[in-house]
């Protein structure tokens, strides 16, 4: 796939693109199914959804997901967690251009790149708990400690993401800001997400812009872009999921180790099962 000009400096110019038909439907509709397999070894009667040919893509199955999130959020939770560990996700990658983009907006070689971070994301209609004020995601991935410009956000659309869907919020051109001091504030428990927020004040002078695409786009970010969830009105969910790349061979690149962390729930599930034996 090649990369046109125009689109290198827009990249440069507003700190992030939106590059379109990257992954397969093919490849994304995987994902989908993966997490549709999930909800069913959760769920295992939900028979309103044996009679559709892709029911992951139905959204009846969206209807059944937000049920169990709101009737059994530790169940939901795991299914979560299931999904975020799987395989899948990370053969999302392998797509052949997957890699081959972010390594020219990165201006290097795909086999100089690392990458983290890998993150999939359910963003349920109205949810308010798990979406993220204006961040820069410099903050949370220092990889390259100095130079934002050296990593690089990789959204990928799990389906057509318009503004009602919560599409992301973007300052375009904050890149050139640099890391900003963020404002803190801890994880509240096992389910809430961290925030490190860039104050108001200087969200302020940008103009904001939306993260529109369709199925299989990815958005790019430049990793110092001020950007925050939108927040979904729509009445499906918002499946996405976010790798970091980062330039390996950079001066300023300081690597890293993974802390595993055990969905309680599904560890208790498990006591329980061998106790059982
Ligand atoms: O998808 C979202 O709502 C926000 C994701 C994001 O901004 C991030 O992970 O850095």
């Amino acid at each position: 796939m090649n990369i046109s000009r125009d689109q290198l400096q827009f990249y440069q110019d507003n700190g992030y693109i939106c590059v379109p038909g990257i992954f397969p439907i093919g490849q994304i509709d995987r994902v989908r199914a993966m997490i549709y397999r999930l909800f069913r070894k959760f769920v295992p009667d939900a028979a309103e959804l044996d009679g559709f040919a892709e029911p992951w893509n139905d959204i009846a199955f969206d209807r059944a997901m937000c049920a169990l999130r709101a009737s059994d959020p530790k169940k939901f939770g795991a299914l979560y967690d299931c999904a975020q560990s799987s395989l899948e996700l990370l053969q999302l990658v392998t797509v052949p251009n997957c890699l081959d983009v972010a390594a020219a907006f990165l201006g290097d070689k795909a086999e100089d790149l690392s990458f983290s971070g890998l993150m999939l994301r359910m963003d349920v209609p109205e949810d308010r708990r798990n979406v993220l004020t204006w961040h820069q995601d410099h903050a949370y991935y220092p990889q390259n400690l100095n130079d934002g410009s050296a990593g690089l956000v990789y959204w990928v659309a799990l389906q057509d993401t318009p503004e009602d869907m919560g599409a992301l919020h973007i300052c375009a051109g904050s890149q050139r800001e640099g890391l900003v001091a963020p404002e803190t504030r801890d994880k509240q428990d096992y389910i809430t997400t961290e925030q490190r927020a860039v104050p108001d004040s200087a969200v302020a002078s940008y103009q904001q812009t939306r993260g529109v695409c369709k199925k299989g786009d990815v958005l790019l970010m430049h990793m110092d872009t001020f950007h925050r969830s939108g927040h979904n009105t729509s009445d499906r969910i918002r499946f996405s999921v976010i790798y970091r790349f980062h330039r390996m061979l950079a001066d300023d690149y300081v690597p890293f180790g993974l802390l595993y962390q055990y969905n309680p729930y599904m560890m208790d599930r498990a006591k329980a099962l061998a106790g059982k034996r």
